[in-house]
């Protein structure tokens, strides 16, 4: 049985929870509580001792960043996410990066900037806010070409790729940035919205937000 650890509101722990519930194999969810520090405790540590959520445990075998667990998965269950041809993967590869870096990474410096430097009582910091929607706006348009072009990020296949992408954007909303602007973003996103790996995760990641930011020990 294959142990994922994660905190929902994380992106790349929602990236990987994507890619187990498409590939539909068993597993048990274990909450680490960022807010409690969880991350930090020894037996967390030996799972990943640089603190980072998610991670996985397979029998004797622990690994973090969700791309590599997402293509450990992938290459366990033999999927079509992630095929053997040596090209197809490096462009679903390439996929990967720019969504962590490119998509995600703005995303994020909204999302601390907007919500979770508030909770921490730290002073959001306006040029870091500026540069997230800034990146954004030169790099949504790279995505909505290649989505105009292909069915799918990586091409006209379902990747990996895309489970990233549809993580890294699920901040959109939170994020007051319009992806309406974006037409086969919007419909590539809500086809994949609606299928069931997803739903299984969350109806949205906004409903989740809310509900987990009510409560005050998340
Ligand atoms: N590149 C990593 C990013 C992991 C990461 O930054 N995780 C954050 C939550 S989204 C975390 O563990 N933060 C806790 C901390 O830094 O103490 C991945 O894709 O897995």
């Amino acid at each position: 049985m294959i142990n994922i650890y994660g905190f929902p509101l994380s992106s790349p722990t929602n990236k990987v929870l994507y890619v187990i519930n498409y590939l539909d194999v068993p597993y048990e969810y274990h909450h680490i509580n960022l807010a409690l520090g969880d991350n930090h405790k020894p037996e967390y540590l030996k799972i990943n001792p640089y603190a980072k959520i998610p991670a996985i445990n397979d029998g004797d075998f622990n690994l973090a960043e969700s791309n590599a667990i997402t293509r450990y998965l992938a290459s366990k269950y033999n999927s079509e996410l992630y095929p053997q041809d040596i090209k197809k993967r490096a462009i679903i590869d390439q996929w990967l990066d720019y969504a962590s870096q490119h998509i995600m990474i703005p995303f994020s410096k909204i999302m601390f900037n907007t919500y979770f430097y508030k909770l921490a009582k730290l002073a959001p910091d306006e040029r870091s806010l500026q540069d997230g929607y800034t990146f954004l706006s030169k790099n949504l348009p790279i995505v909505e070409f290649k989505l105009s072009e292909y069915t799918y990020i990586a091409g006209n296949e379902l990747s990996l790729a895309d489970f990233a992408m549809l993580a890294s954007m699920d901040t959109a909303e939170l994020s007051k940035v319009d992806l309406s602007v974006y037409p086969c973003i919007t419909a590539w996103r809500d086809k994949l919205k609606g299928q069931s790996f997803y739903l299984k995760c969350h109806n949205s990641y906004t409903e989740s937000f809310h509900t987990i930011m009510q409560k005050i020990d998340i």
